[in-house]
């Protein structure tokens, strides 16, 4: 390491979480709490159950809830972003297999700074079941 060598960004992702699939069901919503210690942004998503991961988020337009996605979601330095249900979150398409109630669900966060260097965050999200409610793990 030099002087000039870049910090690397530190980020912790928290209670990250997603609901258990109904039967047929390809689409499911991840939630987490993402604090990054100087600005960055989040600009993608990654994970092996789908190769459509997308940003989202939820307001209300006209008296109707509508999701649109979104390029980025920025990280203010030390600030915790709430990914939870009703605003913010990651949506995932195309599922390859269903998600069971007290799995888990692997993803990568790629998280760049403010610089454009990208860091990439592993994430273990909790699979809760259908209703929201902490699931009894299997092991
Ligand atoms: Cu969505």
């Amino acid at each position: 390491m030099c002087a000039g060598t870049a910090l690397a960004l530190e980020v912790v992702v928290s209670e990250a979480w997603t609901r258990a699939t109904a039967p047929g069901q390809t689409v499911a919503g991840v939630y987490f709490d993402i604090e990054s210690d100087s600005d960055a942004r989040l600009v993608g998503v990654e994970t092996r159950l789908t190769d459509v991961a997308e940003l989202h988020y939820m307001k209300m337009e006209d008296g109707v809830m509508r999701m649109r996605s979104l390029p980025k979601v920025d990280l203010p330095a030390r600030e915790t972003v709430k990914f939870a249900p009703g605003g913010l979150h990651v949506m995932l398409f195309e599922l390859k297999r269903p998600l069971e109630a007290g799995g888990e669900l692997g993803l990568t966060l790629l998280v760049e700074d403010a610089g454009g260097q990208q860091t990439r965050v592993d994430v273990s999200a909790e699979v809760r079941n259908f209703d929201g409610s902490k699931a009894h793990h299997h092991h």
